[in-house]
């Protein structure tokens, strides 16, 4: 059986051989007689010609006695008309110049055109393309934040366009790596599944048309897509809240006869538009400043009725959000009550100070401690002005005591201390004078050690001489 099999082959694989071979000799016989008969030359010499519907074209043919033929083998005979043929051959002349002339080709024009010599032909193919075309569609579409969306980008034409899909110039297929499943890309059609705001912008739907392999076309489309979300009260440059947003209540302390800005922040899709409530009554535009994303409301609070409870409200089409801002009267605090030194040394003073509302409950408790030294020399010098102190703050504790350090040996400083809290700094307790142990022996005078660092203190006092009383607009 097998063996029948492959002598059958084998006689079949010599067959094949021996008309390949006959072939081979009719095609060499061909080119011998088109070398010798009068030839046939067509102009433009392409294979393929590719042209756009409604493009004019033309193609001449040379030799002796010719003619063209459609596609279907039938001679093109008209002299006008859509497509016809013009004679250009010289008068006299026994060569032939036959013009094949195609006005506003059509779809139908494909395929095969040749121009019939006595013996020899020439061909080319005609292939018509139809560029593309979008089909008129809403190039703006808003939706609603989480919910689904489609694109469309119906193009025609003929070979039939691919289209690819592009978000603020980055191909979506590069996209869909990075974000996960949030693009589906159907025939005529982009969908977006649980859209975010970040997916707010231009789409471009690109279609591209190819024929044998050239770009024969190409058009883009582009989709504006505004997602619309809620207001979101946002908080310090826009980061948002934590916690509930539509119970963010916060406390700010205003000192009384002072002027404060609030400032409610919200981000949304269109724009917010914000309100403002005092103890619950709406408060008129009058000290109010809004700018796309913020609201500022400047108030005064001159009297015991304007602290309370302030309420910003962000609303658009889509919903709204509040913020409650509770202003209470704040208070600088009581200067220390007691002031008295516990130890000293040559270089240092262990001073104990005593305060009320050290309570760490209380939003107005005191924070820290201003300490202020001059030598008692240069305080008399000065006339008994407060100048250039050489001063330090501390944080203030229960129970405690504070040393100061780097003082001079064997001098008596006057010393000065105030109380902070969120609001600013009290008044001043009285002076009190305490004196360094003599160990060594001075050898300059009092203010020589401050040398090195006295104009970075003046510099420094004068900060704060501008920056007291400034407490109270801290949030
Ligand atoms: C074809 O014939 C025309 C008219 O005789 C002549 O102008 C042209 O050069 C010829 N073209 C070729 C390729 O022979
Ligand atoms: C061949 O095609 C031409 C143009 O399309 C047409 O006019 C002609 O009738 C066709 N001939 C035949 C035999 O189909
Ligand atoms: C969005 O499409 C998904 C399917 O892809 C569906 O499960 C979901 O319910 C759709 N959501 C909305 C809001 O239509
Ligand atoms: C606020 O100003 C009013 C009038 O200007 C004054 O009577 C009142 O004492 C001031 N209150 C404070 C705390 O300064
Ligand atoms: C609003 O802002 C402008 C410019 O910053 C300012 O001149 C104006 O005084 C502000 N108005 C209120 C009520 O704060
Ligand atoms: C506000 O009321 C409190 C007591 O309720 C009072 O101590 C304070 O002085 C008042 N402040 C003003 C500015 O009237
Ligand atoms: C509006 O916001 C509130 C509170 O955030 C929420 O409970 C409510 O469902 C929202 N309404 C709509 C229509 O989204
Ligand atoms: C602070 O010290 C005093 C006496 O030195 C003492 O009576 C008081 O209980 C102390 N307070 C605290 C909170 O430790
Ligand atoms: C300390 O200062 C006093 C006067 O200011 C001086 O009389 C005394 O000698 C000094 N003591 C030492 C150890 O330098
Ligand atoms: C703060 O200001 C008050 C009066 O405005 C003044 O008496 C006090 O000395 C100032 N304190 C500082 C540290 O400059
Ligand atoms: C509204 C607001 O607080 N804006 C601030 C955001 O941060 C920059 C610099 O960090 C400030 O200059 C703005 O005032
Ligand atoms: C004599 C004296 O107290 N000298 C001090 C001056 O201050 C420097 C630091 O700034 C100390 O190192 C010295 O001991």
């Amino acid at each position: 059986m097998e063996q029948k099999n492959c002598a059958k082959k084998f006689i079949l694989v010599i067959i094949l051989l021996m008309l390949l071979d006959a072939v081979k000799c009719e095609e060499d016989d061909s080119e011998e007689l088109k070398r010798k008969i009068d030839p046939v030359f067509i102009m433009p010499n392409d294979e393929i010609f590719i042209r756009s519907v409604n493009d004019n074209c033309f193609v001449t043919c040379n030799g002796s006695d010719i003619h063209w033929e459609y596609p279907n083998g039938t001679t093109v005979d008209s002299k006008k008309g859509r497509i016809y043929v013009e004679d250009f051959s010289t008068l006299g002349s026994q060569a032939q110049s036959l013009r094949l002339i195609f006005d506003t080709i059509d779809e139908n024009d494909n395929g095969k055109w040749t121009c019939v010599g006595n013996i020899d032909r020439k061909s080319f193919t005609m292939s018509v393309y139809v560029p593309i075309e979008f089909e008129p569609l809403q190039q703006e579409i808003s939706v609603k934040e989480h919910e689904n969306v489609t694109l469309n980008c119906v193009a025609y034409g003929n070979p039939q366009p691919t289209i690819h899909w592009s978000f603020k110039s980055i191909s979506i297929l590069e996209l869909e790596k990075k974000l996960t499943s949030h693009f589906i890309k159907k025939k005529d059609s982009l969908f977006i599944k649980n859209i975010g705001r970040h997916h707010s912008g231009e789409y471009t739907c690109k279609a591209v048309q190819m024929t044998f392999k050239s770009i024969t076309d190409m058009k883009e489309l582009a989709i504006q897509l505004n997602v619309e979300y809620p207001p979101e009260i946002l908080y310090s440059n826009r980061s948002k809240v934590n916690g509930k947003l539509e119970n963010l209540v916060y406390t700010k302390y205003a000192v009384a006869n002072s002027t404060v800005k609030l400032i409610c922040e919200a981000d949304s899709n269109p724009l917010p538009t914000f309100l403002w409530y005092h103890n619950g009554k709406k408060m008129s535009h009058h000290h109010i400043n809004n700018t796309d994303f913020f609201s500022e409301l400047t108030v005064n609070f001159h009297s015991n009725n304007t602290f309370g409870d302030y309420k910003c409200i962000a609303r658009n089409i889509l919903n709204q959000t509040s913020m409650q801002i509770k202003i209470i009267e704040g208070k600088r605090p009581e200067p220390p009550h007691t002031i008295s030194l516990i130890g000293s040394g040559d270089k240092i003073l262990d001073i104990y100070v005593g305060s009320n509302m050290l309570d760490p409950n209380d939003p107005l408790a005191i924070t820290h401690y201003r300490f202020e030294l001059v030598c008692k020399d240069d305080f008399v010098k000065n006339n008994f002005e407060w100048k250039d102190p050489f001063y330090e703050e501390k944080e203030a504790k229960i129970n405690v005591s504070y040393t100061l350090i780097n003082l001079k040996p064997n001098t008596t400083y006057i010393v000065r201390i105030a109380a902070r809290n969120v609001i600013g700094l009290s008044d001043w307790a009285p002076m009190k004078e305490f004196s360094t142990l003599a160990n060594e022996p001075i050898r300059n005078g009092c203010i020589s050690n401050f040398s090195n660092i006295y104009i970075y203190l003046i510099v420094v006092a004068v900060a704060l001489a501008t920056k007291n009383q400034t407490g109270e607009s801290n949030e």
